[in-house]
């Protein structure tokens, strides 16, 4: 808990998941929209437009990048399933959340597109077999990934966004 940017840990790759860490991140990336509309929820436009450490990003900017971000790995997913290892585009997640409607836009646009892309996200998911979770894209400075993996991380990755919301309404009394 010293590193505010870190509250659930940093992401760590423990190779190939079993069916039941399979299991728990499916169920992860199913209640993250539901989780994030928990956290944000009852605030003011001015506790939205406060950063959740010095420096970092305000809440609604986060809610604004939690679709950003999950909207990109959901296409990797397709990619990943439809073509032959495919490169990538990467993204400059500061730049897109530094953009105008990213930091002004009501948080309940993103909320909405949240619950709507895991619905599809998870009708995928939920479809693959298992020679399908061993697919994978190339991220062109970090090299193949599975799409195990990717789960694994956007799993992480939504938790870990839920977390900084609710660290910060712990530590303001919100
Ligand atoms: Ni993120």
């Amino acid at each position: 808990m010293s590193d505010p940017r870190y509250p659930i840990g940093k992401f760590s790759n423990t190779g190939p998941l079993t069916a039941e860490q399979k299991q728990q991140c499916l169920t992860d990336i199913e209640q993250t929209p539901a989780r994030l509309r928990a956290a944000l929820g009852g605030l003011s436009d001015q506790q939205l437009n406060t950063p959740y450490r010095d420096g970092g990003w305000t809440l609604r900017q986060l809610a604004h990048h939690v679709p950003d971000s999950h909207m990109n790995s959901y296409i990797r997913c397709k990619l990943a399933l439809t073509e032959d290892a495919p490169t990538i585009k990467p993204y400059m997640e500061d730049l897109w959340a530094e953009l105008p409607e990213a930091k002004h836009a009501p948080i309940e646009v993103s909320l909405a597109l949240l619950d709507s892309l895991h619905q599809r996200w998870m009708l995928m998911l939920r479809e693959l077999t298992d020679a399908e979770w061993k697919r994978t894209f190339r991220h062109p400075e970090l090299g193949p990934m599975s799409l195990e993996k990717n789960v694994a991380l956007y799993a992480w990755h939504g938790r870990h966004h839920v977390a900084h919301v609710t660290s910060l309404r712990e530590k303001m009394g919100w």
